[in-house]
């Protein structure tokens, strides 16, 4: 496998970067996690311009544009020969001190790897899966903002540990006023009646790319999409609910906190969406060969 590193294709096993990397020392840095499907990248300019968000919400200017950007994601597709994989882009502040100072770091360090990913077992795709509301909560906007795909996972990983000592796979997590922001490493969506359900980005979510795609469909597929605050009450009396994300994809969810929600089965609204999505992904994003 050929790892883009710093303007490479490198062997995999010279892909490596130094201890002093305040990516590695502090997690001081930001990531995207994108997906090919069919030879081409799927919504990878939306992938780019967020990690660039990220990026510039750190205060940290990659040493490239955007457009650079997308070449070399398609380049290590391309190089790897896939048509159907799943791609981790990471910046990292680069090498520094031992000691916090960004300003201490050379140039920051940029890594493509195009590999395959299965989060969950395929079981729950078609029987649905159990989650957990765990009592971590979200980080607080003024803390590290939930928007940036920052390498400061800890949040999440904490939630998801808590969701594993539950015995599942993926948790709710709610905001610091208690209301539902998001899931550990995917957006939350709700069914009832016509109206399609999930939390403001406001309410402490990373503003996901799978979410978008899910409510650009969602008004093709004849639903009212609405952002209200949503409640653990709101999420409990759902006709359906269901997580969204790159690596995931739509995932039901058919138990929530010893629930069952609806006829406790993936219901006909999300079987709609799921349909759809594929659609869109089958149909659109950035050719990888021509
Ligand atoms: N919320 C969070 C906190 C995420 O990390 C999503 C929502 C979904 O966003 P997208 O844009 O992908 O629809 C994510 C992304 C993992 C893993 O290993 C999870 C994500 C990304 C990469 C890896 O669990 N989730």
């Amino acid at each position: 496998m050929k790892i883009y590193l710093n303007g490479k294709m490198v062997d995999e096993q010279n892909a490596v970067v130094s201890v002093f990397d305040h990516g590695l020392l502090y997690g001081d840095g930001v990531f995207e996690g994108i997906r090919a499907y069919n030879g081409r990248v799927f919504k990878l300019v939306e992938h780019v311009a967020r990690l660039y968000y990220s990026a510039k919400a750190i205060a940290l200017t990659i040493p490239m544009t955007q457009e650079e950007m997308i070449k070399a994601v398609v380049e290590t597709c391309k190089v790897n020969n896939l048509r159907d994989c799943y791609i981790r882009l990471v910046v990292t502040r680069g090498i520094g001190t031992l000691g916090l100072s960004p300003k201490k770091c050379g140039t920051p360090q940029v890594i493509i790897i195009a590999a395959g990913i299965q989060l969950y077992p395929e079981e729950y795709y078609t029987k649905g899966m159990s989650i957990v509301t765990v009592p971590t909560t979200r980080n607080h906007h003024n803390a590290v903002n939930p928007a940036i795909k920052s390498l400061n996972y800890l949040n999440n990983i904490l939630a998801k540990i808590e969701a594993n000592t539950a015995g599942v796979e993926e948790a709710i997590m709610l905001n610091s006023q208690g209301y539902v922001a998001e899931c550990t490493g995917d957006n939350i969506f709700l069914i009832k009646g016509k109206q399609l359900i999930t939390p403001p980005l406001s309410a402490g979510a990373l503003y996901g790319i799978t979410r978008g795609s899910v409510i650009e469909v969602a008004k093709e597929g004849g639903f009212e999409v609405v952002e209200p605050n949503v409640t653990r009450y709101d999420v409990y009396n759902a006709d359906e609910c269901f997580v969204t994300g790159s690596a995931a994809e739509l995932v039901p969810v058919t138990k929530v906190d010893g629930r069952e929600i609806g006829a406790g089965v993936p219901g006909e609204g999300f079987k709609k969406l799921l349909d759809l999505f594929r659609k869109l992904t089958r149909s659109t994003g950035t050719p990888i060969f021509e």
